[in-house]
Formats: C-alpha cells, sequence, structure tokens
C-alpha cells in the first residue's frame, strides 16, 4: 500500500536555488529589498536581502574569475554559524560549485575524510581552524591559496573573501547552464542506514522542492514576519533548510548564534522578540526545565520546530507548560533533504505523532521481506518523492542497499500510520545509526576505531536512551586480548583513546562494557538488536 500526501501537490518550478530565492518570487516582488534578513547575536552586524543578494553575485562571479574555481568543483565549508553564510553558500552556488558543509569541531581524522571522500578542491573556514586545516590540506595537496577565509579575515597564505569578490562582475539570475533535477548543490555526509559517513548528493531540485513543499501546506510554517533564532548548525540538513535556504527565500530575519549557549538564546529571544526556533529535544528539555529560562521574556516566541531525534509526550507536556509555543514535531533524514513529515503536535489529538506526509511525496511501510503493510502496523519507512537524494557519491553498493524497486529509498526507520488520527508515528530505529543530541553517531566508525587498538579483539556499538538529556549516548560492547585486564583504568584509557580521535559528540558517554564475546549471526554480523536488548534490560532493571 502507498501512503500519499493528504495536501494537495505543489507545483515546484524547475529552477536552481539561486534563481528561485533571487529572480522574482512571491515574497521578494511584495516585500522591500533594504530589510535586514540577516543578524550576528554577538556583534549586532547584519545584512539586508539587497546585500546577500549582491554579496552572492559578485563573490560567485569572484570564485570563478579571481580564485581559479570551475563549475563543478567541490568547496568545503568547515566553520561554526556565521551571520553570512548565507551569502557564501549562495555566491558557491551562483557559481555553479558544490558545497560540501561540515562540522567545524571534527579532528584531523574526521576532516580528512570528508575532504579527501568529497573531491573537495578548495575550502572556506574560520582561523581558528586553520592550525588542523592547513595540514589536512598539505596531506590531501591542496595548496594553502586554495583555503578562504570568511568575511574580512586575513592569515598569511589564505585568502579574505574580500581578495576573492568581483569588483567588474556580477553573477545574474536566473543561472544558465545548470541543471537543477541533476546538478548537485550540496554533499552533505550522513552515515545512512549503515557504515561510515558518506557524500549524500542533494541536487538544486532536491532543496527547491524541500522549501516550497515544507513551508508550503503549513498555516503556522515561517514567513517573511518572522524571526528566527540560529543555533542549530547550519552544515547539518535541518539547520541547512530551515534557518538558510527557507528564510532567505521567504524574506524572514535569522538571528545567528556562533555556539550553543542557552543564556544567550533566551537573552537574544527577548532583545529581538524570536518568533521561531528549529530545536532538537534536548533543547526542547532545557527550555521546559532550566531555570535560567524563567528570567526571560520568552512570550514572542510562537513557533518551536523540533526534530532530528523523538520527542516523548512527557517532554512536549513539560515544554507547553512553561510554554505559550505551539511546538510542532517534524522528522526528516539529510538523505530526504531535511523534513519529510511534520505536524503541528499540539493541534494533533495523539499528541507525539510526526504527522502528515509532505505534499508532492509518498511513503510505504514494509516488514523484513520489503512486503507492504497497512494502517495501524509497525515496518520501515520508505520514501519517494522530490525531496529524495540523488544518492551517495562514489558508492555503488550503498545505493543499492538503499534504493529498491521503484526507486523508493529505505530509511532504516521503522513508524506506523496511525488509521485514527491520520499520523504518523515513528516507532524505533533499525539501522546502527546512534543520535546524540541530534547529532549523527556512526557505530561503524567507532568501531573502526575501537579496533585500531592491539588490546581490543573484538567490539559493537549501540545506542542507550538517557531520559534525564533526552538524548542517545553511545555505549561500547568491548572484548578484550587474553593480557589485558578489564578494569576502570582500561575503561579510561579507552575513552581519552576516543576521545582523541573524534568529535565531542562521538565520546562513548554511554560507558564501556567488556564482555565475553559479541552476539554475532552464523555469518559474522553483529546480533545488534540483541547487543540493544542488554541495554534495555539493564535500564529496565
Ligand atoms: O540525517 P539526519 O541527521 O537528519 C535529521 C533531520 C531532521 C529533521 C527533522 C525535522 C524537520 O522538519 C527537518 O527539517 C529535519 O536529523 O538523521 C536522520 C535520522 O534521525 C532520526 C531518524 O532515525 C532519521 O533517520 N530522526 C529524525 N527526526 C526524528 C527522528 C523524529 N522526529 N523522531 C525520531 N527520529
Amino acid at each position: 500500500m502507498v501512503f500519499v500526501s493528504p495536501h494537495a501537490k505543489v507545483d515546484v518550478p524547475n529552477v536552481d536555488i539561486c534563481s528561485f530565492v533571487f529572480g522574482p518570487n512571491p515574497y521578494n516582488t511584495v516585500y522591500p529589498h533594504d530589510r535586514v534578513l540577516s543578524v550576528d547575536g554577538n556583534t549586532g552586524q547584519s545584512m539586508t536581502y539587497a546585500q546577500i543578494k549582491d554579496v552572492s553575485s559578485r563573490l560567485g562571479a569572484g570564485w570563478i574569475e579571481n580564485a581559479g574555481l570551475k563549475q563543478g568543483d567541490v568547496v568545503a565549508v568547515f566553520a561554526p554559524n556565521q551571520y553570512n553564510h548565507t551569502s557564501l553558500f549562495l555566491s558557491l552556488l551562483s557559481a555553479k560549485l558544490v558545497i560540501t558543509p561540515g562540522n567545524p569541531a571534527y579532528t584531523e581524522g574526521e576532516f580528512h575524510h570528508q575532504i579527501s571522500s568529497s573531491g573537495a578542491v578548495a575550502l572556506v573556514t574560520v582561523p581558528g581552524l586553520l592550525p588542523v586545516l592547513v595540514k589536512v590540506c598539505e596531506k590531501i595537496g591542496i595548496p594553502k591559496s586554495r583555503i578562504f577565509l570568511f568575511g574580512d579575515q586575513e592569515v598569511a597564505g589564505c585568502r579574505p573573501f574580500k581578495s576573492i569578490i568581483s569588483t567588474s562582475k556580477a553573477i545574474e539570475y536566473p543561472l544558465k547552464g545548470i541543471n537543477p533535477i541533476e546538478d548537485t548543490a550540496f554533499l552533505c555526509y550522513s552515515s545512512g542506514t549503515t557504515g561510515v559517513a558518506k557524500g549524500v548528493m542533494l541536487t538544486h531540485q532536491n532543496f527547491v522542492s524541500q522549501v516550497m513543499i515544507g513551508g508550503h501546506f503549513d498555516e503556522m510554517g515561517a514567513g517573511p514576519d518572522d524571526i528566527a533564532l540560529g543555533f542549530l548548525p547550519y552544515y547539518h540538513i535541518f539547520g541547512l533548510c530551515s534557518l538558510i535556504l527557507s528564510p532567505i527565500y521567504k524574506m524572514s530575519v535569522v538571528v545567528t548564534m556562533t555556539a550553543f549557549d542557552l543564556e544567550l538564546l533566551c537573552q537574544l529571544v527577548e532583545k529581538h522578540r524570536i518568533t521561531l526556533a528549529a530545536i532538537v529535544p534536548p533543547i526542547a528539555l532545557l527550555l521546559a526545565k532550566h531555570p535560567i529560562v524563567t528570567k526571560y521574556d520568552m512570550t514572542s516566541l510562537r513557533l518551536l520546530g523540533c526534530g532530528a531525534a523523538p520527542l516523548n509526550r512527557e517532554q512536549i507536556a513539560s515544554l507547553s507548560r512553561r510554554m505559550p509555543a505551539v511546538l510542532t514535531q517534524g522528522y526528516g533524514m539529510t538523505e530526504t533533504t531535511s523534513g519529510k513529515i511534520n505536524r503541528l503536535t499540539l493541534y494533533s489529538w495523539e499528541i507525539g505523532s510526526v504527522g502528515t506526509l509532505f505534499p508532492n511525496c509518498e511513503c510505504r511501510i514494509v516488514d523484513e521481506n520489503m512486503n507492504d503493510l497497512g494502517d495501524d502496523q509497525d515496518g520501515e519507512l520508505l520514501f519517494r518523492g522530490p525531496i529524495v537524494m540523488k544518492g551517495y557519491l562514489n558508492n555503488p553498493k550503498a545505493n543499492e542497499e538503499t534504493f529498491v524497486d521503484g526507486g523508493w529509498m529505505r530509511t532504516g526507520d521503522v513508524g506506523r500510520f496511525d488509521s485514527k488520527s491520520k499520523d504518523f508515528f515513528i516507532v524505533d530505529r533499525i539501522k546502527e545509526l546512534i543520535k546524540y543530541k541530534g547529532f549523527q553517531v556512526a557505530p561503524a566508525e567507532l568501531e573502526a576505531l575501537l579496533l585500531t587498538r592491539e588490546d581490543i579483539l573484538d567490539c559493537c556499538v549501540v545506542g542507550k536512551y538517557d531520559e534525564s538529556q533526552a538524548t542517545e549516548l553511545p555505549v561500547a560492547f568491548v572484548v578484550l586480548d587474553a593480557a589485558s585486564v578489564a578494569s576502570d583504568e582500561k575503561a579510561k584509557e579507552i575513552h581519552a583513546y576516543v576521545a582523541e580521535n573524534v568529535t565531542n559528540h562521538k565520546y562513548l558517554r554511554g560507558g564501556i562494557r567488556f564482555v565475553a564475546q559479541i552476539p554475532k549471526s552464523p555469518t559474522g554480523k553483529i546480533l545488534r538488536r540483541e547487543v540493544k536488548d542488554i541495554v534495555k534490560k539493564e535500564q529496565e532493571a
């Protein structure tokens, strides 16, 4: 059975992202172009719509003219959220380049993986990341002159935007010589249903569709009169769509936070009369429970869109007791260009649902043998539609595993369509992925890292849900070699080893268990479900 969207079909124009946001559209033909759209929450610096468009088109011309880049080249962007992120991204897209955005907190090895596997030929970053990124670029063979710095910041050998921006040329919209359906705009990184992080090819059409259909049917969605607070990372699909691309199309304001800080968040809500925020469950919990929040006037917030991990009934209820804002819960993936099901949770009689399918999207719910299931039955969600990725870069095996007959994309998530409320619910995850505060943690990556140690013979990493933080925590089951002794010291040593090699959000916060063996199938495949059940039973005991 194919589930179709209950919303009317939306006509999505066949254009690239830049022409979509800078060419005439229902918002920029009505609202003045001297409106400030982008504000730095720390410094107060700002850019109007007209300035964003001007920088995008002249810096866009400069990437070709002054930086020697050419159409289709991949440019990596590693930086904390910047108020001029929107103009940077749109300048690179105007030059018909492909952007691979990544986590600025990565370690050297993680940067290396994304830069080399994406085939990036240039990089945009901030001065603080230069020590590690220059080293990585040297190893990969990217010259220092191909490392560019946000804004006017100058560091020997690297080039600031002001040395690139064209003084004589500007790119004109609509762009010519681009195929919105085929051409990749962003190469975001996600581990998908299995393995390590892979480049997800998302086309111009994927994003134009996401902005159109994601905002179209929901009368509570962001509009020109909204002021959003941007603390979710702009490199992640949720932030990229909801805080960069959707607002510039709809001409709504975004106040950028470079790093998450609860007190600053509250101050900025009060100061700028913030109306919207995209959040993840641990932030929902802080807003619901932390005493700091009561010191500030948060009444301007009218809409909180939560996603990236499950939010349960109690969490929703406690947030609603404190905030008058309407809370929506969305479900999405990097591979589907962000959200694909979205719901005004409080308006739903069934609190906890992720709502209805986006317009133009179809869904199937299947059992382990790919047989279709119907209403009120739990099964893996498969999706098809204009927001589904083109595929993983240079990875035919992963593409074969992810796409099944008819172009349906597997999600690795278990869901149910509730016939009474007509809403979807996410009930489980069968893929390996662990979500720590909305960030992806790929067990395969941590397992490969642990196995580089001589004292570890075998291991398995799974997630353990921690109610008090509203997040999963990675737990490692470890089989030591005969010469090693399972002890607190050994666990500390392994923790430190992991911490040296991966970003903070991948630390083994759920602990390390020393075991005699890892449950495996006769073919040697880790039986993750059994390992997860051990963790669950321990928690219930
Ligand atoms: O690839 P990714 O890191 O992508 C995301 C995207 C999140 C959203 C959510 C709502 C939106 O409206 C939006 O624009 C973007 O997190 O991780 C994808 C996996 O995260 C889990 C699920 O396992 C996905 O496959 N996940 C995401 N949202 C939910 C969720 C949710 N609401 N409930 C449960 N799990």
